[in-house]
């Protein structure tokens, strides 16, 4: 029987791409159920806290014994904001949505589309923390891009459709503005690409991968 990993999100969008990195290992992903209120997210200023502090609370509502348990905490870090909304990026999100964050950077023009880009440099960063049985593990990973001066595209979830990945080289390493890599969206969001192609970039996926490099050969059995 494929091992599984219980997955404490009310985020369905997290939960798929999840679902899809794993069973490129052989590993099933499940949503982990706790009652209404089990589990509090603290106010921290750093994703690392916030996760750590939603494994350990959700390590009291285990399906089973001996079973792995996972939280994976994401936010956008907009540069000339000063990495806001950061931590905050759930209740922004739920509060002003992507019209509001476009907004707020409605001044960060360029007749150069370049400058334009480097004016509005973001990133996606994402910490997975997982229970293993016995120990928690860590992963992080980031994704580099720009903010779209509007809406496009309705694919994905969340911010997918206001931010741009910059482009990567054959590396999956990303590139200046300036440069055309191996791995493009050509300039579109998250919202209007294949969730294969977002995949690429993702800073679930590079999380995830950092997880599973310290996961004992084969990979867990349970
Ligand atoms: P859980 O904490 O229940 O897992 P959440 O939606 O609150 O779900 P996060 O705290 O990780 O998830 O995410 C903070 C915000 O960033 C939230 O609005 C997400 O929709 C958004 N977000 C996270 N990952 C994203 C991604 O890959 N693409 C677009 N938006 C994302």
């Amino acid at each position: 029987m494929n091992p599984t990993v219980w997955f404490l999100t009310s985020n369905q969008g997290k939960l798929a791409e999840a679902a899809h990195h794993f069973a490129n290992f052989g590993i099933t992903v499940q949503r982990l159920e706790v009652p209404d209120g089990a589990v509090v997210e603290p106010q921290a200023s750093d994703l690392e806290t916030v996760a750590e502090a939603k494994l350990r609370q959700a390590l009291a509502h285990l399906p089973h014994e001996g079973a792995m348990v996972m939280v994976e905490d994401a936010g956008l870090f907009v540069e000339a904001l000063d990495g806001f909304p950061g931590v905050y990026s759930s209740y922004v999100h739920d509060t002003v949505g992507n019209q509001g964050m476009t907004r707020l950077l409605e001044h960060l023009q360029s007749e150069d589309p370049v400058m334009e880009k480097r004016l509005r440099a973001a990133s996606f960063q994402a910490v997975a923390a997982l229970w293993d049985g016995e120990r928690i593990l860590f992963g992080k990973g980031e994704c580099k891009g720009s903010i779209a001066s509007e809406s496009q595209g309705d694919g994905g979830f969340g911010y997918d459709p206001i931010f741009i990945p910059a482009d990567l080289d054959e590396d999956g390493e990303p590139l200046p503005p300036d440069v055309l890599g191996a791995v493009s969206t050509h300039g579109k969001t998250f919202g209007a690409v294949e969730v294969d192609l977002k995949h690429r970039f993702s800073h679930r996926r590079r999380a995830l991968e950092d997880l599973m490099r310290q996961f004992p050969s084969p990979g867990p059995d349970r």
